[in-house]
């Protein structure tokens, strides 16, 4: 009863997205109790405001054991941060070195959450038929979902490596790097995919890099690298498998995955152009559709599992980052060919804002509209083929 008050009370309030330079100035000037101050208050409304969106999720999906486990482990991280709200915890050091172990707790405990989802959503696939609204439900609810995730653990991240015993080795400010050097990133992710390919096919194509404005070198950005990395090595392992299984992994070359760079006003864009053979446009909707994606693999595999296997969640996960600072992920396809993955990324820092799912009126009637039912002819008669041009 006293955690639904208090739910009630911090989902009252929106989240406040920060930009990018808020981010690196608050690294830059902020002590750790201006950051605590932000936290204590900020961090249970994000927990609340996703927290109150599991109840306009189908019944079926809520009453699945690992659904249940999930909010269970939301529901003890939402009560261990409301000590740190509560108007007479003293602002001193002991507090503060409490609230900091309390993040890393809590981030360790949320660790799993995302293959606990899945396999949820799994659970239900086994236990029950799944209409078109639930689906479309389930698919807004863990794009929401697992953002706002995304959104705690980098706020998470930078109070505690700001303000943490780690020692900082490279001129990061947090988990994010004023400097971030693209190309690097490319090229790293390009070699860690490489290496799985050639581990499982013994082959793999390689990349050329096309730097557009090669008088801006090297391109940078400010950006968070392992975002950047995660969002790389997806889009490079599926090009990579596409390649290999569309030419045969005895074939002697193969067409190489080219990337392009380009650093423009407002964008910088990165894409990855593989001929892999391309997805029919009748599947591309199944892309990021997390109902027909597999399982996220677990982190101890077994030998037999193919390290390129499934599109998983990778792809929306990959979209998820790409738009939480109001980039994109974008894949286009052509049939017989090959496909175009490209990522869009904020050129400027003042311009890269948190995109955060907000629980409110208009989030509530998403749950509550049905799918759009067809105003266009789509079924062929099949009385059409039967009796063909019958005209007695
Ligand atoms: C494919 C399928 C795909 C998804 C994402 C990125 C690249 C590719 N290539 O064939």
């Amino acid at each position: 009863a006293l955690i639904e008050e208090r739910l009630d009370y911090y989902s009252q309030f929106n989240p406040s997205p920060l930009s990018m330079q808020q981010f690196t100035d608050f690294g830059e000037n902020a002590t750790i109790s201006e950051s605590f101050l932000f936290l204590k208050k900020e961090l249970p409304v994000r927990l609340a405001n996703i927290m109150k969106e599991f109840h306009l999720l189908p019944e079926n999906l809520l009453h699945m054991p690992s659904v249940g486990a999930v909010r269970d482990l939301y529901r003890r991280s939402f009560m261990d941060l409301l000590e740190f709200d509560t108007g007479n915890t003293p602002n001193n050091t002991a507090t503060l070195e409490k609230f900091t172990d309390a993040l890393v707790k809590i981030r360790n405990r949320h660790s799993d959450v995302v293959m606990t989802m899945a396999q949820g959503v799994m659970e239900l696939k086994d236990a029950h038929s799944i209409n078109a609204n639930t689906e479309a439900n389930i698919q807004y609810f863990l794009d929401r979902f697992y953002m706002n995730r995304i959104s705690i653990r980098m706020l998470i991240n930078q109070h505690t490596i700001l303000f943490g015993d780690s020692i900082n080795t490279q001129n990061h400010i947090g988990c994010i790097d004023p400097h971030c050097d693209v190309v690097r990133v490319i090229e790293d992710a390009y070699a860690n995919a490489r290496f799985l390919c050639d581990q499982y096919y013994l082959a793999s194509p390689e990349l050329i890099l096309t730097h557009h404005n090669a008088d801006k070198n090297p391109v940078s950005v400010v950006y968070v690298p392992s975002h950047l990395y995660h969002m790389l090595f997806e889009l490079f392992k599926n090009a990579m498998r596409a390649v290999v299984e569309h030419h045969g992994p005895a074939s002697d070359t193969f067409p190489p995955v080219h990337v392009l760079l380009v650093m423009g006003q407002e964008d910088l864009t990165i894409k990855l152009s593989d001929q892999g053979g391309g997805i029919r446009r009748s599947l591309m909707d199944l892309l990021f559709n997390y109902m027909y994606s597999t399982a996220p693999q677990p982190a101890v595999s077994g030998l037999d599992t193919p390290p390129l296997a499934g599109y998983g969640y990778g792809l929306p996960l990959s979209r998820l980052y790409a738009r939480y600072f109001h980039g994109d992920l974008q894949v286009t396809s052509y049939d017989g060919y090959g496909t175009d993955a490209t990522i869009y990324l904020k050129a400027l820092s003042s311009e890269a804002n948190e995109l955060l799912p907000v629980y409110n009126k208009t989030c509530q009637r998403q749950y509550s509209t049905p799918v759009q039912t067809h105003d266009w002819s789509s079924q062929v008669h099949s009385a059409m083929f039967i009796r063909p041009f019958s005209t007695t």
